[in-house]
């Protein structure tokens, strides 16, 4: 049979638009498709839930492709290996206590494995701003990445969400409209982003995992984003941090949802 172009775009308009609207009204909404959100997706779906991730750029992955300077090498110790080992990711051991892995392999089974587990991954897509109703963030504000790049005023689209996550990294970019447009106290010390302190691998590890948690009503940080929001050091080349920290977000909202039905 010969090819019919109106089928092949028709099926990608139907397909992509049953898709968006499945995640219209989701569990849990992850911004940021870096490790730690793509770490959280994978084991939220894997418990059944309705679970979408929104990406800014065309690949998913994050700053985890380009290693340590671009030197695509990761390294992680004992903890964050065990979440690699759950994966399948090869890990070499390096001195005691450090392992390494590709980090284009280490990327691309995460991502793999969380499509494969049932997340929605939409990928050009930006989260511009939030939904809140009674205290609560409720839902997100998107529209597609070239929008906001080639400065067009076109008005966004809403998806519902009972949790979100901000995995956005170190610019922590919904926690900052929460903060910029909503005036509300934060969960954080001070009531507003603590901001992210400079490079300090040890502690900040650790704090990773401390500092995900909700930050605001209906909103969960994770990743580099726990660290920025609640105020600790950066850590450089080093992912056990962000694997265990999407991990740790996912028991966390797993156990709210749990609790709610
Ligand atoms: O930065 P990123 O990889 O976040 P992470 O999971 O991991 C941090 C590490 O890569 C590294 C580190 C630790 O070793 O310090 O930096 O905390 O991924 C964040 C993703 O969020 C996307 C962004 O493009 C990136 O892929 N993102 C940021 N803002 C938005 C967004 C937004 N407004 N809407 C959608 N995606």
């Amino acid at each position: 049979m010969p090819l019919d172009e109106l089928k092949i775009t028709q099926a990608i308009i139907e397909r992509f638009t049953e898709k968006l609207k499945s995640a219209l009204n989701l569990d849990v909404a992850i911004v940021g498709a870096g490790p730690s959100g793509m770490v959280a997706s994978y084991y939220l779906a894997k418990q059944g839930h309705n679970v979408a991730i929104f990406e800014k750029k065309l690949s998913i992955g994050g700053g985890m492709w380009g290693g340590g300077m671009m030197f695509n090498q990761i390294v992680v110790q004992k903890e964050g290996k065990r979440i690699l080992d759950e994966f399948g990711v090869k890990t070499v051991p390096y001195r005691e206590g450090y392992f390494t892995a590709d980090a284009i392999e280490a990327t691309t089974v995460i991502c793999a494995k969380a499509c494969q587990a049932g997340v929605k991954v939409f990928n050009c897509i930006s989260v511009e701003d939030v939904v809140v109703r009674e205290g609560r963030v409720c839902g997100l504000v998107i529209n597609w990445s070239p929008v906001e790049v080639t400065g067009l005023y076109v008005d966004p689209l809403v998806v519902r969400a009972r949790y979100v996550v901000d995995a956005t990294g170190h610019t922590t970019e919904v926690m900052k409209v929460i903060e910029r447009k909503m005036g509300a106290r934060l969960l954080t010390p001070s009531g507003k982003i603590e901001g992210e302190r400079s490079l300090w691998a040890e502690v900040a590890e650790t704090t990773t995992l401390e500092n995900t948690k909700e930050a605001y009503p209906g909103i969960f940080v994770s990743g580099m984003a726990a660290n920025a929001t609640f105020g600790s050091y950066r850590m450089g080349p080093i992912f056990g941090g962000m694997l265990l920290s999407g991990e740790r977000v996912a028991q966390l909202i797993h156990k709210r949802l749990q609790q709610e039905n």
